[in-house]
């Protein structure tokens, strides 16, 4: 609550730690989302700044990268229309009632600085000591991505040696596709190239939502043989979200857990902005659902993958994009702080 200043103006602390001011009468309590959701410099959910990670226990960054699509770009102005569209987001989950800001020090970290951007191994290289600089200091990661190439160098910081990580990925694609056009890294790539190096658990992943016709099965086919559960939509459907969330459970137990979601897993009605759009994809109140339903796994961080500014005019993937993460920051705060 409010301390009563000299000059007859309550002075306020937020759950940020931001001093607000506010006129005798009118009572601000100590709600974090006071301050006008459309002033100051955008950052992640309005949270503070904090490049230099200390005290951070949950540190959401951007990786403004689209090097790796294979056909529509745009993915890499992704992290800044997301920060601009997640001013909307507030405090209190209105399904779990957390509140991530009071549990957690959570901060927006900045951006991967990638001024090698044209050398596929120098940006993978730079992503992986960014996130490797997280996980030192203590704190869970919890990106806004670029496209979804991104998540193999979050995993190379990540995954313990010879502990790999489980992953529940939510998706239109497998992306465990071999080379494309002599490439090996690609956004259709990420999870067979950490597969192939012991990164990700096979046996502890699962894929949700996959979709739409390909040229070649390869994909579909490492991630069966390789055994990952993939749950094609039309499963989906039949399972229904509770049933896919009792799968997600078992598939991952109680082992070390990340969470990929590629917003083109929704259908195109809800995340038209995206590069890879697929007709037929999961709608946002089973996405919302389905993230509530992963409470209480041993989740060590995750991402929100592919929002597509260019096409997305009137910003409401991006908006989309944002809620995801906010739902995701829930469930890494309430690991953090249970
Ligand atoms: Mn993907």
């Amino acid at each position: 609550m409010g301390v009563l200043g000299a000059d007859g103006f309550i002075v306020y602390r937020t759950h940020w730690g931001l001093q607000m001011t506010q006129p005798r009468g009118i009572d601000a309590g100590d709600d974090p989302m006071y301050e006008p959701r459309y002033q100051e410099i955008a950052t992640f959910m309005r949270a503070p700044h904090r490049p230099d990670l200390a005290g951070v226990d949950i540190a959401m960054f951007g990786v403004p990268y689209d090097g790796g699509v294979t056909n529509r770009p745009g993915a890499r102005h992704g992290p800044r229309e997301i920060r601009n569209q997640s001013s909307l987001m507030r405090a209190i989950n209105h399904v779990t009632h957390v509140n991530p800001f009071e549990r957690c020090s959570v901060a927006d970290v900045g951006d991967v600085r990638l001024p090698r951007v044209f050398d596929n191994a120098a940006v993978m290289a730079d992503i992986e000591s960014f996130v490797r600089r997280i996980v030192d200091a203590g704190a869970m990661p919890l990106a806004a991505g670029g496209d979804h190439s991104i998540t193999y160098p979050i995993f190379r910081a990540l995954a313990v040696p010879d502990r790999p990580i489980g992953m529940i990925h939510i998706d239109a694609h497998t992306d465990t596709w071999g080379p494309f056009r002599g490439e090996k890294f690609h956004h259709g790539a990420p999870f067979r190239m950490a597969v192939e190096d012991g990164l990700l658990d096979p046996a502890r992943t699962i894929q949700i939502g996959i979709r739409g016709a390909q040229n070649w099965a390869d994909g579909w086919d490492f991630s069966r043989d390789s055994g990952m559960r993939v749950v094609f939509i039309e499963e989906f459907e039949e399972l229904g979200v509770e049933g896919v969330i009792a799968q997600a459970r078992q598939v991952v137990g109680d082992g070390p857990t990340y969470i990929s979601f590629d917003v083109d897993g929704l259908d195109p009605v809800f995340a038209p902005g995206t590069g890879t759009p697929e007709a037929g994809g999961i709608t946002m109140r089973e996405a919302l659902r389905l993230l509530r339903g992963l409470r209480d796994l041993d989740l060590v961080g995750g991402d929100v993958v592919e929002v597509s500014p260019p096409f997305d005019p009137s910003g409401n993937t991006a908006l989309v994009g944002a809620t995801l993460m906010y739902e995701i920051l829930c469930l890494l705060a309430e690991r953090r702080a249970p």
